[in-house]
């Protein structure tokens, strides 16, 4: 639907000399200028979406600080298990896994508050950091941003980092719905404590589930987080001696968990989250993986199956009969649940593949039947449990079966939504590998090299960073998007440069034609055992057209680019055949082990777009590429006295 102009102007004239009350408190009433505005609180705004509704101005103050789990707030008062609070807390004692360790969390909660509105509001958010020493930025995962570019939070591409005792405001409509989240973007901060659910949810004109379910509730949404129990810091770069590897302690549904030391073997028997049915009713689930290391998770539901209807906040044509979905970072699934089974509790089950694996990494939530006890529950699972015969979005593409894998899946256009052509060929076409770089540990350590690369050490002791297309991105000292005192670190395109020494770090950046038509063939290079990486694309929403294995690459260590041509040529001979007829719209999706994704948009929307894996080490070690799409002047000029950074040399 298209957004009045007035609006979007309405937004920047608002008076901004906003009067708090005490703690974290909204504005008080109404604020403007001419126009006066009502600002709506995080409880007015996560409401049931109605048709001609006027859209809503939420406000959201959001206080980053250091913090610690299980401290002396504990003492005062317990969290509820029920997870929708607002953006602030009853009870100040986060309590996570029962583990004490120091977080940097946003407003003494994890996950952070939880953002709720419906399409078209208008979000305030005020980020206060008050974290000495500790820079930060605000990803809001899956919104578009556009007409507000500069508000995607990603540091030195849309803004400079927010300094400690700085107040930075986003602020932005919401054009694009479903089930999104927000989180740090800045080193691997995430999984510290840095992210939260952002609900933007559909009247009924726009929902095509509208009947399908009854309730839609605030308290459904499962975030899945993994956790350390130490500071991330610790893992960037790492150890080499000991405890080496970023295989996180635990995983966290809605922030909480049991956890069983394995040396001891004594449980911290935290309440584990909860969500509550009533029998007889269909309720809308939103699931959003906000874990940080590369361990997959697979849900489960204890004798209930899943209808899947969205992903990434799209809608697709509906898949039945869903035994377990499985996720990487960054993915967000939304599922329909019959509560039709006996009352009773049970299980919701969490597990993590890859490395994960070996130390039985999962977690436990329990779905609980109104009027029904826990006297009802099956024995305690094990890291396995349930059904496996239908699994949403399996990496391995020979268990897709019939519509399981996300290249099979349907979008179901919005009305007025402008439809990706998927029969011609592509005006742009980017082909992009993505691999690590090994280094040679005499040489990162006792070279002459002044410019020391940025490197973390891999479970198997080794130093590596990570690249695109043989490059590590690197920041600018100056946001790409505001100022130009960032371009002359710019390089790719897609070469690297020949006076770059390997492994090559610059700011990576693909320039894209306005408008294009761009098809990118993303690949696992030189795949490394049980990984399998999640790209994320920031401003777009993308159709996966294929996701493929170089099943017969005759060198499955080291793919080669003649490997890579046969399946660029098949690719052309299906857009030419019109083999390609349905769009599988992912923001992130997962790059399976050994294998490639070719996904297609449209270069529309304007702007310095990240193009990323979402595994947070391998971001915060050059697994990016910047997507530059239109001139400077497509874009909206930054908004009046935008903070600016830069490097600091005078010659005298
Ligand atoms: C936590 O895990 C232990 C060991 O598996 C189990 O005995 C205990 O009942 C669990 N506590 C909760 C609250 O689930
Ligand atoms: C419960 O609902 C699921 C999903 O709609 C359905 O497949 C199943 O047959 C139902 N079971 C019963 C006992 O009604
Ligand atoms: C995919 O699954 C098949 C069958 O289970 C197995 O043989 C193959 O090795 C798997 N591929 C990868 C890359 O894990
Ligand atoms: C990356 O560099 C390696 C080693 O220098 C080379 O073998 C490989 O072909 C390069 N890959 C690409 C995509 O340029
Ligand atoms: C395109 O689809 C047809 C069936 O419609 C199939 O026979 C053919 O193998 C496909 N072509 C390619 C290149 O996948
Ligand atoms: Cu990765």
């Amino acid at each position: 639907m298209p957004l009045s102009i007035s609006t979007i102007v309405l937004i920047f004239l608002i008076n901004i000399n906003i009067q708090f009350c005490k703690g974290y408190g909204y504005p008080s009433g109404s604020y403007g200028t001419e126009k006066s505005v009502q600002i709506s609180t995080p409880e007015e705004c996560a409401r049931e979406c109605k048709d001609s509704e006027p859209a809503k101005y939420c406000y959201y103050h959001f206080v980053l600080e250091y913090y610690s789990t299980n401290n002396r707030a504990c003492d005062f008062c317990e969290q509820p298990v029920n997870n929708y609070s607002g953006i602030t807390s009853s009870c100040e004692c986060v309590i996570i896994d029962g583990f004490e360790k120091t977080i940097f969390s946003i407003n003494r909660m994890i996950p952070g508050p939880s953002i709720q509105v419906c399409r078209n509001d208008h979000l305030i958010i005020d980020l206060q950091n008050n974290a000495e020493g500790l820079e930060a930025t605000i990803h809001w995962h899956g919104i578009f941003q556009e007409g507000t570019q500069y508000y995607d939070g990603v540091p030195f591409v849309t803004q400079c980092p927010i300094l400690s005792a700085n107040t930075f405001r986003y602020q932005f409509t919401v054009k694009n719905s479903g089930t999104h989240f927000y989180h740090s973007h800045i080193s691997v901060h995430m999984i510290d404590g840095q992210y939260g659910s952002l609900i933007v949810r559909d009247p009924p004109q726009f929902n095509p589930f509208y009947k399908w379910y009854d309730e839609d509730r605030p308290d459904h949404v499962i975030v899945i987080s993994d956790l350390f129990h130490e500071l991330s810091l610790e893992r960037f770069p790492g150890r080499y001696r000991k405890n080496r590897g970023q295989i996180p302690d635990n995983f966290l549904i809605n922030g909480r968990g049991n956890w069983t030391d394995p040396a001891s073997g004594v449980s911290t028997n935290v309440q584990l989250s909860m969500f509550t049915v009533e029998k007889g009713k269909k309720y809308r689930f939103r699931m959003i993986n906000s874990c940080s290391t590369v361990c997959l998770s697979v849900v489960k539901i204890e004798q209930h199956t899943m209808q899947v209807i969205a992903t990434d906040g799209e809608n697709v044509k509906p898949i039945s009969q869903v035994d377990a979905i499985t996720s990487a970072s960054g993915e967000r699934v939304d599922f329909i649940l019959n509560a039709n089974q006996s009352s009773g509790y049970y299980w919701i089950h969490v597990r993590g593949l890859g490395e994960c694996e070996g130390r039985e990494i999962y977690q436990l939530a329990i779905l609980a039947y109104k009027d029904s006890t826990k006297s009802s529950l099956s024995p305690l699972p094990g890291y396995s449990f349930g059904a496996s015969r239908n699994v949403f979005n399996p990496p391995n593409s020979t268990q897709c079966g019939n519509g399981l894998c996300v290249d099979q899946l349907i979008k179901i256009y919005l009305p007025n939504e402008n439809i990706i052509p998927l029969s011609q060929p592509p005006d742009e076409l980017l082909i992009i590998s993505f691999d690590f770089f090994t280094y040679n540990a005499l040489s990162l350590f006792n070279s002459k090299d002044q410019d020391y690369k940025h490197f973390y050490v891999s479970p198997t002791g080794s130093e590596i960073n990570s690249l695109v297309a043989n490059i590590s991105y690197k920041n600018p000292p100056a946001p790409l998007i505001s100022q130009s005192d960032g371009y002359q670190f710019m390089c790719g395109d897609p070469f690297v440069p020949s006076t770059c020494t390997e492994p090559c770090t610059c700011t990576h950046v693909y320039h894209i034609q306005r408008g294009a038509i761009v098809d990118v063939m993303i690949y696992d290079e030189k795949p490394f055992p049980e990984l399998n990486h999640p790209f994320h694309l920031h401003g777009y929403s993308f159709c996966v057209m294929y996701v493929g294995q170089f099943v017969n690459a005759p060198n499955k260590e080291a793919i080669t680019n003649k490997d890579v041509e046969k399946e660029m040529d098949s690719h052309m001979a299906r857009l030419r055949n019109g083999n390609y007829t349905k769009c599988s719209p992912k923001d992130t999706v997962i790059v399976p082990n050994t294998g490639f994704v070719i996904l297609r948009f449209k270069a529309d929307n304007p702007g310095w777009w990240f193009f990323h894996c979402h595994f947070s080490w391998h971001t915060a070690s050059g697994m990016n590429v910047v997507l530059h799409v239109g001139k400077p002047y497509d874009l909206p000029p930054v908004p009046p006295n935008f903070p600016r950074c830069y490097n600091w040399t005078p010659k005298n």
